[in-house]
């Protein structure tokens, strides 16, 4: 029988699906292994064989897992509400529904050909109301919580209310808004039910306030900051403004500190880390307040260097910071005003980037400085961010570079605040500078002025120490219609939570994916949708990170229609134990999930400080893109000729991309090249030894570049195994590498030499029940011991060489024995499950599944070289190899070898003048 990837595939698939064979036992007394998978937002493209990398490789693992006696969830599922399949219901009228649903069908046929050991019966969709009911409910949970810094957690409001009724704000350590008003609990008990209301939001984990987004019009909806790339959205590359919005958001900061400490224990890629600390960018610092007796008030600042407070020559807010308007005089209105203008067109980002023009502008009015009382100019300069620290600095230009900057070019003071230039932590103590023109800390050094000054500070309650964290509050809303929405309705325009009894609050219909002409959000076009006939409900929906921010504890129990997941379930699963999946949502999607999980600790509702204990980052695969070059004319027009890519040199081309599906081995399919465009009916050729050469090149895989490759072509022709076999073979996982098709015939090969091996020259099945050689052991042993060291340590290209040398080797054995043919096997299966499983069956096994065999117990004493195979030769001449153990001595060897029935055919009957023995290398005999 010869190796029929396409019929024997087929029907291991329909076999593990229709046996339920990857479906965890719930009733067992295995230890629990959790393999999770980034699950993919299903795209109109479908799959390319890029997409799949992470997908293979944590099945490889999740299989290999079973194999060692884990009882083992490897879930999938789809991250299905998004932005792609609202930008084709808006052009086509579609309902992204139905968008949706035809895309996730091809999903799955395709990730079916690939053989995955997914637990499929625990599918989840996030666009499904019945899954959106529990991240709707999240929401809730978050709405009626609030963080306590004394306890550091999250708890139930109902807490904080019972504190406010006994002692008001009094003693309270909340992470809250910063307006929030100081009230004793008589004061609470008289306020109205609104004004509670009101005062609550600014405490609740989930809360609407006036924040500044980076508003898209052209896509109608507010973007994340990870979402704007150079002032333009991610997506579609349409400008961004910086605008004031009524906004959902998440008191994420609340976490800072814990999402920073968590990160200690974590098996995650140190970059990945790096990134995320970052992100929270801890700052510790002080601020300090600079009184403006004009206005009665102070303005704060926040510095990380409270030691350069005399060394500061002037202010400067962040063009948005609340009092602008006030402090600015009639004179410097005109100006301050345009350059607030020019400013609101930048987003943040290109703000902090920007760091080679200065502009400002002088706001005309003067604070007091706390520690000496002179007077210090107020600016107003875009490298000031509203929403870091307090959207205001200090500017000192002998410490800081920028503030040097700014005042060189606008021609202010510059104070020299240090006798040296290193006046910082990390300097060198004996070398550190110490400070001049400030009256007590005048000879000191950092480390000894930075208390001295924060203490003075306190003293005279014009400044505190402070840790700051760079990261904000996410932004939870999008004016978008495809996205759940959010369970709240508006009573005297404060937010309700609808009931729990009442989810899922369902996405209604609309008659338009747009905004309605008032600007609205698409939900306001849903008729008679209105909370009780009356209230109106919230018309933004949720981001897109919210359905991703919990969903692996949906699939610990997927079906449960009272919990999000029963506490038998979550006890039993706990966490994550791997996470694979793309570097791009190191910091989004990671940081989100990690504060969920914590709060829903925090709320009682599980154990685990982080949901992901170890994380791998797959690489990309690249696309090879295959080029034509075609011959330009005097004017610069493109002719009708193509010039192959040795001769190009000699002609004006131009490179075109062609389909990689038309080139073979480089060399172009000139005739599929004619029909390939229209306008290449009739092209003509330069060849090179008769043959168009195609040039190439490494890109992103894409539809435009013509490099696209279908894992279901690769199947078609090669097999799924092959497929999982070749994508592990292109290199380390966690690399980037090129798609490159050259190299898959000879993990082709090795699966139809795998298969030869269980099979006569006849081509029937057959293996013997012979005893193995040591040497067939050998092999054997080597590749359990390093497959297992290697699929530990997550080196699967390394497996899959060392594979093909052991098959090789077996194959030069000529072995054909069951004890080393049925182990093999079992430590191939994660990597080809479906041929190990026909060979399994065919050895006996049956009925039953190689998936849930024992991983071959390794034995070192196999690889104990103690024979060797001596080449024997006689009067030079190579005649034979003998076995003999390798600790003989020469007299017992010469009596053994000469004793030898064939030897002693080959001596036919001569004399033995000479017997030459080397220990461990050769055997000759001289007659
Ligand atoms: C005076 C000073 C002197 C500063 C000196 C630095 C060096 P981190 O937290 O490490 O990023 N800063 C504060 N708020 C800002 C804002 N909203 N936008 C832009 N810059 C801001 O750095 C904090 C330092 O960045 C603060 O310390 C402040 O400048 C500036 F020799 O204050 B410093």
């Amino acid at each position: 029988m010869e190796y029929n990837h396409q019929s024997l595939e087929k029907k291991w698939q329909n076999f593990w699906a229709a046996n339920g064979t990857f479906e965890p036992s719930s009733n067992t007394d295995k230890p629990k292994y959790y393999v999770l998978d980034m699950f993919p937002y299903p795209s109109g493209a479908g799959l390319h064989v890029g997409h799949p990398l992470g997908y293979i490789a944590s099945d490889i693992f999740s299989r290999y897992k079973r194999l060692k006696g884990f009882n083992v969830l490897h879930p999938m599922g789809y991250d299905s509400f998004g932005l792609p399949a609202e930008q084709y219901a808006i052009q086509t009228g579609q309902h992204p529904a139905i968008t949706t649903e035809v895309n996730i069908k091809r999903y799955r046929e395709q990730l079916d050909n690939i053989g995955f050991s997914f637990d499929w019966s625990r599918e989840v969709r996030t666009s499904d109301p019945k899954y959106y009911k529990w991240t709707q409910w999240v929401f809730m949970q978050l709405f009626n919580a609030w963080y306590n810094n004394d306890a550091d957690r999250a708890e139930s409001i109902d807490t904080l209310k019972a504190l406010f009724e006994i002692s008001g704000t009094h003693g309270i350590n909340a992470v809250s808004d910063d307006n929030v008003a100081e009230f004793t609990a008589a004061q609470w008990k008289a306020f109205s039910d609104e004004q509670k209301e009101a005062e609550l939001l600014k405490y609740r984990l989930a809360y609407l306030r006036e924040s500044v987004v980076n508003w898209c019009a052209s896509l109608g909806t507010v973007l994340a900051n990870d979402e704007v790339i150079n002032g333009v959205s991610e997506r579609g590359g349409y400008p961004v403004e910086q605008k004031k919005m009524m906004q959902w958001s998440m008191r994420i900061t609340a976490y800072a500190d814990r999402l920073l400490r968590g990160l200690e224990g974590l098996d995650w890629p140190e970059p990945l880390v790096e990134m995320q600390r970052n992100w929270i960018g801890k700052s510790v610092g002080a601020t300090v307040k600079f009184p403006v007796p004009e206005l009665n008030g102070n303005i704060e600042v926040f510095t990380t260097r409270v030691d350069t407070v005399y060394g500061v020559s002037f202010i400067v807010l962040a063009p948005e910071h609340e009092w602008v308007d006030a402090l600015t005089t009639d004179d410097q209105r005109l100006e301050v005003q345009q350059y607030i203008d020019k400013t609101s067109k930048k987003s943040e980002l290109d703000r902090m980037a920007d760091t080679r023009t200065v502009s400002g502008a002088f706001t005309g009015a003067y604070a007091k400085h706390p520690l000496t009382g002179e007077k210090v100019a107020i600016w107003i300069a875009d490298y000031v961010l509203a929403g870091y620290g307090t959207g205001a600095v200090m500017a000192v230009p002998s410490g800081d570079q920028r503030d040097y900057v700014f005042a060189k070019h606008f021609g202010l003071p510059i104070i020299p605040i240090s006798d040296s230039q290193n006046i910082t932590e990390e300097a060198d103590p004996n070398k550190e500078g110490r400070y001049i023109n400030s009256d007590f800390i005048n000879g000191m050094t950092y480390r000894e002025a930075v208390p001295v000054l924060v203490a003075k500070l306190e003293a005279l309650k014009l400044g505190k120490a402070k840790v700051n964290y760079r990261m904000r509050d996410a932004i939870f809303g999008r004016q978008r219609y495809w996205g759940e929405p959010v369970p709240v309705y508006f009573k005297d325009n404060l937010p309700r939570l609808i009931k729990e009894s009442e989810l899922p609050l369902v996405l209604p219909e609309v008659n338009k994916y747009l905004p309605t002409e008032t600007g609205e959000p698409p939900l306001a076009r849903a008729e008679n949708w209105k909370y009780q006939g009356q209230f109106d409900y919230e018309w933004s929906t949720m981001p897109g990170w919210a359905g991703s921010s919990w969903y692996w504890f949906r699939y610990m129990d997927p079906t449960n229609e009272d919990v999000f997941a029963s506490k038998q379930a979550v006890d039993y699963w706990q966490s994550v134990d791997l996470y694979i999946g793309g570097s791009e949502h190191a910091t989004g999607h990671l940081l989100y999930s990690r504060f969920w999980n914590k709060v829903l600790k925090d709320l009682g509702y599980h154990e685990q400080e982080e949901p992901f204990k170890k994380l791998i980052n797959q690489g990309m695969i690249q696309g090879r893109s295959s080029f034509v070059y075609r011959v330009l004319d005097e004017q610069g027009k493109g002719t009708n000729t193509f010039v192959s890519y040795g001769l190009k040199d000699q002609y004006t081309t131009n490179a075109l991309h062609v389909d990689v599906s038309i080139v073979y081995h480089d060399i172009l399919d000139t005739e599929k090249f004619k029909s390939f465009r229209p306008d290449f009916a009739q092209a003509e050729f330069i060849l090179e030894d008769g043959k168009y050469v195609c040039g190439t090149e490494v890109e992103k895989m894409s539809k435009s570049k013509f490099n696209v490759v279908n894992p279901d072509d690769i199947i078609e022709s090669f097999g799924a195994d092959t497929l999982r076999l070749y994508e592990m073979f292109l290199g380390p996982l966690e690399q980037s590498k090129p798609w490159n098709t050259n190299g898959i015939e000879g993990v082709f090969k090795f699966l139809r030499k795998l298969w030869r091996l269980f099979h006569g020259a006849d081509g029937n099945f057959y293996v013997s029940d012979e005893e193995p050689s040591k040497a067939e052991y050998k092999s054997l042993h080597k590749i359990i011991k390093k497959v297992e060291d290697d699929i530990e340590r997550f080196s699967f290209n390394t497996s899959v060489s060392a594979s093909m040398i052991c098959v090789n080797e077996l194959i030069d054995l000529k072995c054909n024995k069951r004890k080393i043919l049925q182990e093999l096997i079992v430590v191939l299966q994660p990597f080809a499950p479906h041929i190990t499983e026909e060979l399994w069956a065919l050895l006996g096994h049956q009925p039953g599944s190689i998936s849930f065999a024992n991983y071959p117990a390794f034995n070192p004493d196999y690889l104990i070289q103690s024979e060797f195979a001596y080449p024997v030769s006689i009067n030079g001449k190579m005649k034979m190899n003998l076995s003999l153990a390798l600790d003989l001595d020469k007299s017992t060897v010469e009596e053994v070898v000469l004793a030898n029935a064939d030897v002693q055919r080959y001596l036919d009957g001569k004399n033995v003048k000479k017997f030459i023995f080397v220990q461990g290398r050769i055997i000759n005999i001289v007659v």
